[in-house]
């Protein structure tokens, strides 16, 4: 079976596996396990961020994040494909008792004049404006980079008005890999980043949540409240510290395939590309073949392929490490024989 579903199903890697094992282990409520503390100032450091938070799952981080930045009653600007909008089970508002509103964006990218715009005045019939989240990668719009001038410009205008900037960045590293633009520059251009070390990087569990060190300590009572204090979580902290420290050069290889799937995919009868690759995430439309998303999704796990469905008729294939440029050639091959 070729799993493209996502990245999040990557393996541990025999060396995380051996960290893991090896891993020096305290209680971490009581902020006693050294491979907790060494993760968390190393990502800290990377993302030149005063604090670092290790959390659960990106889920559980961009819910601290709403949680700590907001009060009840307050309104969260975010793109309208934003995976805190589509896929959190509507945590922030179950939560943080706050409300979303929207923005429709351009490949993940909201205009930030849109943002502005949408920023409440103080009007006693209005909510505050809590937070305000940008998505990058961003996973709906097919893996797309939201460039950093467009991320400089939303923060510009956040700061102006005082409210905080959370960044979804749970594949900002494939950003980084594919753009050329550092991680920490990224980072710059929001108060908080959340970013996940189960995905690209191939972790077996795990996000980590950045910012101030006041910031940090807020989202540690929130992160306990939420039942995400753990205790000698050293164990997964090591095998996530090789994957912040070992794995991001290697993106570039999952793009690489995704191209090249993309590529020859766009060739066959019937099917067409719905995004740019920019990263490791191809978006696949069936309509061309006469099939819904399903019906194409079922032919190929006969084929012994795996994807997911990303729309009534899109199909999403993610690239990762435990999928080789052998893999994607086997991909490509069956498919061929498919659309002849
Ligand atoms: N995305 C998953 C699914 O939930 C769709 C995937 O397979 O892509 N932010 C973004 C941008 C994400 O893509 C995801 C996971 C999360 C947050 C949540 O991370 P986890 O799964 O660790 O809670």
């Amino acid at each position: 079976m070729i799993d493209l579903r996502s990245d999040t199903v990557t393996k541990p890697t025999l060396r995380m596996r051996q960290a893991a094992f090896d891993a020096e282990v305290g209680d971490d409520v009581y902020t006693e396990d050294p491979s907790v503390i060494k993760l968390e100032e190393k990502a800290a450091g990377m993302l030149g961020k005063e604090a670092a938070l290790f959390v659960t799952s990106g889920t559980q981080g961009n819910q601290i994040a709403a949680l700590t930045h907001c009060n009840t009653g307050d309104e969260v600007l975010l793109e309208a494909d934003a995976h805190l909008f589509l896929y959190e089970g509507a945590s922030m508002s179950a939560l943080a008792g706050v409300q979303p509103r929207t923005i429709q964006g351009n490949r993940g990218a909201m205009d930030p004049k849109e943002v502005e715009a949408a920023i409440r005045p103080d009007d006693i019939h209005f909510p505050e404006t809590g937070m305000i989240c940008i998505e990058n990668t961003h996973n709906k719009a097919g893996g797309a980079i939201v460039p950093l001038e467009n991320m400089q410009a939303i923060y510009g205008v956040a700061r102006e008005y005082g409210i905080p900037v959370h960044l979804d960045g749970a594949r900002l590293f494939n950003a980084a890999a594919a753009s050329g633009v550092s991680i920490d520059h990224y980072a710059a251009q929001a108060d908080t980043v959340q970013f996940c070390l189960s995905k690209g990087l191939g972790a077996p569990v795990g996000s980590i949540i950045t910012g101030s060190a006041d910031f940090i300590r807020k989202a540690r009572k929130w992160r306990k409240r939420l039942g995400g204090g753990l205790r000698q979580v050293g164990v997964i902290a090591e095998p996530g510290y090789i994957a912040l420290t070992e794995m991001a050069d290697r993106l570039v290889e999952d793009h690489e395939n995704a191209k090249a799937l993309a590529d020859r995919l766009a060739e066959m009868p019937g099917l067409t590309i719905e995004n740019q690759v920019d990263t490791n995430i191809v978006l696949v439309n069936t309509a061309g073949r006469g099939e819904t998303a399903e019906e194409f999704l079922e032919i190929l796990k006969k084929n012994d392929i795996l994807a997911v469905p990303f729309g009534p008729e899109t199909v999403r294939f993610v690239t990762h490490f435990d999928v080789s440029r052998e893999d994607i050639q086997t991909v490509i091959d069956r498919i061929h024989r498919l659309a002849l």
